[in-house]
């Protein structure tokens, strides 16, 4: 049986009517990572280094040993990752199945209010704007959050860290609970370092986004970059964590195919 939906996908990418977006940010040592209040242990970043490079480790070959947390750069997060999502069936890297790693996205772009305020939350009243404009957000969509975020290269400027802990945008926990319940999203996609706002400790719950998200069984993903290369709707993401034993995360890269 000939498939006429992929054959087109495949002919919109070779004539170009198509193109594939690349959401992921190089993984590399500069990677930065979340920190977080100094009673947690830290996640360490990447390192890395030479088993052997066509030397008499090994003459031929070329390959490295790689150490860092899992949710180091871009990255997934399984609902396993937090205690709410503990008990829940596949929830884990291993065991979600593949069918929940490819979705339309939803992209909600507030650039505009995170360029005036750092610390902006995505509301309700923002989700039932960009719906007026764009339609519902349908059932097992990603919600990509649009922040302009990832174009802070600079470490520093993309952790964001004052006296009083990191200042990045995120979702007030009224607009999380409505697109786990209320939309029944897949997950949700941030150009940030974590799903959570920089100040969401102090939040009631603390870090709500991954309180009320994995909770419901959805996912996240984190330093997500070129959103602005995608539409508000119409695009597909595909989004697969390594297949980790138990993990609660994973780097992984994380591409789209959109209309060119
Ligand atoms: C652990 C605790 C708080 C946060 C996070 C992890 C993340 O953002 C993450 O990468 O899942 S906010
Ligand atoms: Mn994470």
């Amino acid at each position: 049986m000939t498939s006429t939906v992929l054959m087109q996908v495949v002919e919109g990418l070779s004539r170009g009517t198509l193109k594939v977006v690349d959401l992921t940010a190089p993984l590399g040592p500069a990677t930065p990572v979340i920190g977080l209040p100094p009673m947690f242990a830290p996640s360490p970043g990447l390192t890395m280094e030479a088993i052997s490079r066509y030397d008499a480790k090994g003459p031929a070959w070329y390959w490295n040993t790689i150490r860092l947390g899992e949710h180091t750069g871009t990255h997934f997060d399984a609902p396993i990752h937090w205690i709410t999502g503990k008990d829940l069936p596949d929830n884990a890297c291993d065991t979600i199945p593949v069918r929940r790693l490819v979705g339309p996205a939803c992209v909600i772009d507030v650039t505009a209010d995170v360029a005036s305020n750092p610390d902006f939350l995505l509301t309700p009243a923002r989700i039932d704007e960009w719906e007026a404009a764009h339609g519902r957000i349908a059932a097992g969509a990603w919600l990509l959050l649009r922040t302009g975020w990832s174009k802070r290269t600079d470490a520093k400027a993309f952790v964001n860290a004052a006296a009083d802990g990191p200042h990045s945008p995120g979702f007030d926990p009224r607009a999380s609970r409505m697109l786990a319940h209320d939309r029944d999203v897949v997950g949700v996609g941030v150009e940030t370092i974590g799903t959570d706002a920089g100040q969401a400790g102090t939040f009631d719950p603390p870090f709500p986004n991954h309180t009320i998200m994995h909770g419901a069984g959805k996912f996240g993903l984190a330093s997500l970059c070129n959103l602005d290369q995608l539409p508000p709707t119409g695009s597909i993401v595909i989004a697969a964590p390594l297949k980790i034993v138990g993990g609660s995360g994973s780097p992984l890269r994380v591409i789209a195919i959109a209309p060119a």
